[in-house]
Order: C-alpha cells, then sequence, then structure tokens
C-alpha cells in the first residue's frame, strides 16, 4: 500500500545524456512528465553521473555536455515548465552521489544481481562491465530519495529499478528506525506508450544505443526521416485487425497502434477500430502525419534553445542550487542517523 500521503507529494525523474532522445524516452515519460506538473511539484533531472557507466557517456567530455544541454532542451521544448519544475544536472548537486554511497551499503548484493537492465546492458561480457553501471540502481534510488520524492513517472523498463528504491528506503527506515523517514516511490507508469518499441524488431525495446537509426525516431528527426522510418518500419502481411484482440502475436503492428494511440492521446481501441481491415501503407501514412505533426514543433523548439547554449546552462545552475536546498537537509539527517560527524 502506498504511503505516499504520509509525504508531501513530489515527482522526481531523470533521462540520461547518451545519445539523442527517442519516441520512446518522449511516449514512456516525458509525456506524462509534462502532464504530472499540473498535479504536484516536479524535479526533473538530467542524469549525467548515470551517463558514464556505459561506454556512450564515458571518456567523450565534450559529446558528455552537449547531450547533456540537449537533454535539458528536450525537456523543455517538450513542455516541461521552468515555473513549475526544477530542471539539472545530476552532477551538480553532490548529495546524489554521497547518498548513492549510504545507499550502496544499505542495498544488499542479491538485489542487485536481480536486474535484468545491468544483464541486458552488460551483455556476454559482464566482468568487463563497469562498476558504476552494476550499482546504477542504487544511484538511481539516491536521485529520488534524495529529495524524499513520491512518485517517479517513468517507462516500463524502469519498474524493477523503481522495485528497489522502495527496498532501498523500506530498509533504511527499518535500519535506521525511523519507519517514515524515506517515502516508497510510486512508479507512475501510464498509457499506451510505456514500452515502445523498435521498429525494426518488435520484440526489442526503442532504444538510444542500438546500432539501426531506423529502429528510432529520435526527437531531432525531420519530417522527412520521421516519415521514412515509419514506412520502413517492420510489419506483418496480414491486413490490419478490426479489434485489439486482434494485435496479439502481432508485435510490430501492435507497437505501431500503441505509438498511434500515445501520440493521438486516444484509447487504442478506437485507433483500431478507425483502421479495421485496412492494409499497413494507409496506417503508416496517417501515423507518419501524426508524429510529423506532434515532434517536429519539439525539434524546432530544441533547435531554438540549443542556439543560445548559454541560456541552457544558466537554467542548469539555477535549478541545481535550488534543487540542491532540498536535498541538502534531507542528506544532513541522513548523515546524522547514520552517525557520520558532519
Ligand atoms: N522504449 C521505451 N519505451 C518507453 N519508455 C522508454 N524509456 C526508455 N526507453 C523507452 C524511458 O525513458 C526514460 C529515460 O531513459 P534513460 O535515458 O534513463 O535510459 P534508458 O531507459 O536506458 O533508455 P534507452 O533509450 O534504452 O537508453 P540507452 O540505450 O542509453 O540505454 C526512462 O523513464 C525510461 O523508462
Amino acid at each position: 500500500m502506498s504511503d505516499a500521503p504520509k509525504h508531501k507529494h513530489l515527482v522526481f525523474s531523470g533521462m540520461q545524456p547518451t545519445n539523442t532522445l527517442h519516441l520512446g524516452n518522449y511516449l514512456g515519460a516525458l509525456k506524462n512528465w509534462v502532464k504530472i506538473q499540473n498535479d504536484m511539484p516536479c524535479i526533473y533531472c538530467v542524469v549525467d553521473m548515470h551517463a558514464i557507466t556505459q561506454d556512450v557517456g564515458y571518456g567523450r567530455p565534450a559529446e558528455l555536455a552537449q547531450a547533456t544541454r540537449e537533454v535539458a532542451a528536450a525537456y523543455i521544448a517538450a513542455g516541461v515548465d521552468l515555473k513549475k519544475s526544477l530542471v539539472f544536472n545530476q552532477a551538480r548537486v553532490p548529495a546524489h552521489a554521497e547518498l548513492a554511497w549510504i545507499f550502496n551499503c544499505v542495498a544488499r548484493l542479491g538485489w542487485l544481481d536481480r536486474m535484468t537492465q545491468f544483464k541486458e546492458k552488460s551483455g556476454k561480457h559482464k566482468e568487463r562491465a563497469s562498476v558504476g553501471l552494476y550499482t546504477y540502481p542504487t544511484l538511481m534510488a539516491a536521485d529520488i530519495l534524495a529529495y524524499k520524492a513520491t512518485h517517479v513517472p517513468v517507462g516500463e523498463d524502469q519498474k524493477q529499478h523503481l522495485e528497489l528504491s522502495r527496498d532501498i528506503a523500506q530498509k533504511f527506515n527499518n535500519d535506521f528506525s525511523v519507519p517514515d523517514f524515506f517515502p516508497l516511490p510510486e512508479p507512475v507508469i501510464t498509457g499506451p506508450g510505456t514500452r515502445v518499441m523498435s521498429l525494426r524488431d518488435g520484440a526489442k525495446k526503442m532504444s538510444k544505443s542500438d546500432d539501426s537509426d531506423y529502429s528510432r525516431i529520435n526527437l531531432t528527426d525531420d519530417a522527412d526521416a520521421i516519415a521514412q522510418k515509419i514506412r520502413k518500419a517492420k510489419t506483418d502481411p496480414a491486413p490490419l485487425p478490426d479489434s485489439e484482440k486482434g494485435l496479439e502475436g502481432r508485435p510490430e503492428a501492435e507497437n505501431l497502434f500503441n505509438i498511434y494511440a500515445a501520440l493521438a492521446d486516444e484509447p487504442r481501441a478506437r485507433v483500431v477500430a478507425q483502421f479495421a481491415g485496412q492494409q499497413f501503407s494507409g496506417f503508416k501514412n496517417a501515423l507518419a502525419e501524426l508524429a510529423v505533426a506532434k515532434l517536429t514543433p519539439i525539434a524546432a523548439e530544441m533547435r531554438r534553445l540549443l542556439a543560445d547554449p548559454g541560456e541552457i546552462d544558466r537554467v542548469l545552475a539555477d535549478g541545481a542550487m535550488r534543487a540542491g536546498a532540498i536535498a541538502g537537509p534531507v542528506l544532513a539527517e541522513v548523515k546524522r542517523l547514520v552517525g557520520f560527524l558532519h
């Protein structure tokens, strides 16, 4: 059961500045971030410390700095409102790293051993993966709990990490006899876009790190690229079904319908009924038109914001100052509870 009412409602979420954000990041998380801003205060972090856990973000300082600005620009361009929400980059607020260390001592090896994302991302050679990739979920717990955040809007793939954050919060509360100190943060995983799949393979999640650019729609793609990727998206030879049940066993068709419903903010059943019995080509044209209409204004606004990197840096620095002012007292209290002289 949720213990959220014991704590002031507060949202925390973040994205890694590893490559350009894609449609999955947008529909699974960012779109929901924009909505939830109307219901509770929100903190949106560009998690640059998570980005160096993998080769894509490690050892490339200029690219990491640029990707950090791009992700911040994507947040704002997609509708994160700086009057309602804090936006900053993680490395600027030391409380994240300090709390993560304490959580490394709270979490158990067995808990981390179960994390499927580490298994997927480390692949066949887990001994070559960074220790940071392994302890990623404890840093994520620190990101959330440094603010005592109660709600975390994420895509389906982050559900297991969120459960670990709750376990860490619960164990800390028990171990230090402070039953309500940390809230048990609730995942907010809603809508038909919580798990957007690759356009080339309906069994694989759309991902920034997929080798094929045709597997994903980047938030920076222009209208031609979006339309071409949707036209080339893998499908099957059967006509479109007339009910949601007909999507079973057809992962590529299901993915395209999920994307349409999420972009249009319509129930998937209604979208299926609208295109019942038609060929994929007509549906793909309609989907391409919809995706271009929804995504190209975001790309244009990102370009406008990125033309003034100094302004983005000011937004991030200001956000970090305000985030640090919230996390600082929480961390001080944690240190006192642990017994650190500080
Ligand atoms: N395919 C997806 N469908 C729905 N939601 C998704 N998210 C990611 N992929 C999908 C959600 O986006 C948020 C930010 O993700 P992240 O930047 O922390 O990295 P990730 O989950 O590891 O995403 P990628 O694209 O797969 O990155 P790489 O390839 O670098 O690992 C999260 O809320 C996530 O759920």
